[in-house]
Order: structure tokens, then sequence, then C-alpha cells
């Protein structure tokens, strides 16, 4: 019976998540791998319709409905495209996941964290990632690169773009604080270093447990 891996990217805006997701899913493929790599919210057709509504800023959405809103784009996520491809031995690499609802909506809105553990076992069925790597970098970093993402006009500022400086700073430890509590799932990745230095430091961690779980 064939099983593959689930790695999740995780960390505040800005981070290099998309980025380093698509690098490293290049790099694993021409090493012959199959891969796939996806996105919270979004990632399915339903998820796709989430998250248009969960991040126009124009859509005025309860903090209750917000988190609501990323639990049932998971529970579709889940069962739709990542426990199926895991099963098929694919690799899978999931750009946000479960930490972002303890960061953001735990750490950052307020709501507690037990009921947020309960609730996210409910939308991912229980399914852990194998590897979860934070992606760590200062907010003014992150927000700076975004912003340049947004002068650039490719898109404008999100619902979170526009929280205040201390919203990302909670979300950060958020992050910080789960590394600390699950040391063996959650790596620290320092993405404050040029983007190949990072992808490099990346890519070492995923082959070093691809080659623990002989894949
Ligand atoms: N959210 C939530 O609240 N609860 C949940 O449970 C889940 C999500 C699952 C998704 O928005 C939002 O959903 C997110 C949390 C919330 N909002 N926030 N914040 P999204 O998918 O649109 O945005 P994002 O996930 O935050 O991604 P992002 O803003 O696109 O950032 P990123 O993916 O981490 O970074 P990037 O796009 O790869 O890079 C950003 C820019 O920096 C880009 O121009 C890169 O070329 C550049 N970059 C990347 N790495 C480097 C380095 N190392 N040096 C210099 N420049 C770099």
């Amino acid at each position: 019976m064939p099983t593959g891996l689930f790695i999740t990217l995780e960390g505040v805006e800005g981070s290099g998540k998309t980025t380093q997701a698509a690098i490293l899913g290049d790099a694993l493929r021409r090493e012959n791998r199959r891969v796939v790599v996806t996105h919270e919210p979004g990632g399915t057709r339903a998820g796709e319709a989430i998250r248009s509504i969960f991040l126009d800023p124009a859509v005025s959405l309860d903090v209750a409905a917000e988190l609501l809103l990323v639990l049932a784009d998971r529970a579709q996520h889940v069962r739709e495209k990542l426990r199926p491809a895991v099963a098929a031995g694919e690799i899978v690499i999931s750009d946000r996941y479960s930490d972002s609802t303890i960061a953001y909506q735990g750490y950052g809105r307020g709501f507690d964290l037990k009921l947020l553990a309960d609730l996210n076992r409910l939308a991912s069925d229980s399914m852990q990632p194998d590897l979860t790597l934070v992606l760590d970098v200062p907010v003014e970093t992150g927000l700076e690169r975004t912003r340049a993402r947004v002068k650039g006009a490719i898109r404008g500022p999100d619902r979170f773009e526009g929280e205040a400086h201390e919203f990302h700073t909670r979300v950060r430890h958020g992050f910080l604080e789960v590394a600390r509590a699950e040391p063996d799932r959650v790596k620290v990745i320092n993405a404050a270093q040029p983007l190949e230095a990072v992808s490099a430091e990346i890519l070492a961690v995923v082959s070093s447990l691809i080659k623990r779980r002989c894949l």
C-alpha cells in the first residue's frame, strides 16, 4: 500500500511560502517524485469559491464566520485532495494548513486554542502533516515584500494585509509557539535569508525526512 508524504509550509504573510512551495515541488519532481502543490484557503473548486469570499476586504465577515470558512475549506481539501493524494503515494506540499488557524484565528483573533484544536481535528479528519516548515521572518520584512507586490498592481491588499502590526506580531508568535510545542513535526526556517539559501535549507530538511522514511 503506497503512502506518500504530507508537508505543510506556514508563516506570516510575505514569508515566502508560495515561492518556496513551487521551488520545493520542482526540486522533488526533478528527482522523479510525484508531487502535488496545493494551498489553503483554496486547493479545490469549493475552496477557491470560499477563498474569494474570505480574502475580499469588501466582504464584511465576523471573526466566527471567518473561522468557519477556513474550516469548511479544510474539510473539503482533506477529503477531496490531500488524503487521496497521500494514499496514492504522492508528496503533497500545502501552502498553509491547520497551524494557520491556530496562529491567525487563535493568536491573532483570540479564539480559544483548545476549541480550535477540536475544530481542526473535525475539519482535517485528524490528518496531521508529516512535516511542517514555519518560514519565519520579522513581520516588517514580510509586509514590505507583500507591499511591493501590491505596488506592482498584481492585486490589492487582502483582508489581513490591512490588519495592525500587532496582529501580525501575535500571528508570528503563534507559529513559533506551535513549533516550540511540537519540535518533532515542526521545523523553523529563517526565511529572512536570500531566497536560494531558504530553498536549500528546506530541501535539506525534506530530503532527510524522505531518506528516513525510505521513500
Ligand atoms: N488564513 C487564516 O486566517 N486561517 C487559516 O486557517 C488559513 C489561512 C489556512 C491566505 O492568504 C490568508 O488566509 C492568509 C492567512 C489566512 N492571510 N494572511 N496573511 P494568501 O494565500 O493570499 O496569502 P499568504 O498565504 O499570506 O501568502 P502571501 O502573502 O502570498 O505570502 P507568501 O506566500 O508567504 O510569500 P510569497 O508570495 O512566496 O512571496 C512574497 C514576495 O516576497 C514575492 O514577491 C517573493 O518573490 C518575495 N520573496 C519570497 N522569498 C523571498 C526572500 N527570501 N527574499 C526576498 N524576497 C522574497
